[in-house]
């Protein structure tokens, strides 16, 4: 593989996932379908009805867990990158499952949280977790026990390694954003601080992103394919 970068970005969205047989947000039956964002992905939701919230959560993580889901070519194809380039592959991901770190890759940030982690919902703290989360499940962090949550970013919140993240994209010379609709905030702006400091940016996905205009270069079709093709 003849790649001219030493320091490459990735950023993945659910496009990536999806041929993993986990569902996007909103492509056709996505997750957003049943349910509206304001009820299940944010602190109010829970809030109003945190029975409804952990079981959207608890679904995801027990899809994650029945081992029906694995990584496809296209996280293979990442590891191999990472493994294989005289350089550095940081994979920032919007997504809360493992496939990344199923696949071989090692440096991977989830900005939006871990689906196979709780929180303590008083000290933030993160804890491994399987299975589901109830709510008579508390932590063992704090002085009056508090009620465990999702490891997961919600909209309002600030999501996780922002300094991490902002010191990747300056130093990138390769960014490249595969299976993401570009919809949501602060992660549908990277490309834009990549290009600033001088990277090569490249959108890979299955359909032009609300943000494609933003990139030097972009490839369409299936992530199993074209990222594979791009790393060969
Ligand atoms: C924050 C975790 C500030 C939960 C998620 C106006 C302007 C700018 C910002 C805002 C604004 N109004 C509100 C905001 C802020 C808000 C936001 O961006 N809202 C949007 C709706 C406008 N953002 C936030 O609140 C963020 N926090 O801003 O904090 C702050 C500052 C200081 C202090 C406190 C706070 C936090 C956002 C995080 C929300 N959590 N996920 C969960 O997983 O349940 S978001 C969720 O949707 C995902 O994590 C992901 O990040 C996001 C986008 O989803 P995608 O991954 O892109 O998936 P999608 O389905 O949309 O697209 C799939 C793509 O794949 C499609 O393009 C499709 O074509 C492609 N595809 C499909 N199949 C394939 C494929 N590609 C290749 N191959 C295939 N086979």
């Amino acid at each position: 593989m003849h790649f001219p970068y030493r320091n490459i970005v990735i950023l993945t969205g659910a496009g990536i996932s999806a041929e993993s047989g986990i569902k996007t947000f909103r492509d056709q039956d996505g997750l957003w379908e049943n349910h509206r964002i304001e009820d299940v992905a944010t602190p109010e939701g829970f809030k109003r009805d945190p029975n409804l919230v952990q079981s959207f959560y608890n679904q995801r993580r027990q899809q994650l867990e029945s081992g029906s889901v694995q990584p496809n070519a296209a996280h293979y194809a990442l590891s191999r990158l990472e493994n294989e380039l005289d350089g550095t592959v940081t994979i920032i991901t919007q997504n809360i499952d493992n496939l990344h770190e199923k696949a071989g890759s090692h440096d991977v940030i989830h900005m939006h949280g871990e689906l196979l982690k709780a929180q303590c919902s008083q000290s933030g703290q993160t804890i491994e977790w399987s299975g589901d989360i109830s709510l008579d499940d508390s932590c063992h962090c704090c002085q009056i026990p508090a009620p465990l949550r999702p490891n997961v970013v919600w909209f309002g919140e600030m999501p996780q390694s922002m300094d991490k993240i902002y010191s990747a994209l300056v130093a990138a010379d390769l960014f490249i954003a595969i299976g993401t609709s570009g919809s949501v905030y602060p992660a549908a702006g990277f490309v834009h601080e990549a290009a600033m400091h001088g990277a090569h940016t490249l959108e890979l996905n299955l359909e032009p992103s609300i943000v494609e205009s933003e990139f030097d270069e972009k490839r369409y079709g299936p992530a199993s394919q074209i990222v594979p093709e791009l790393v060969e």
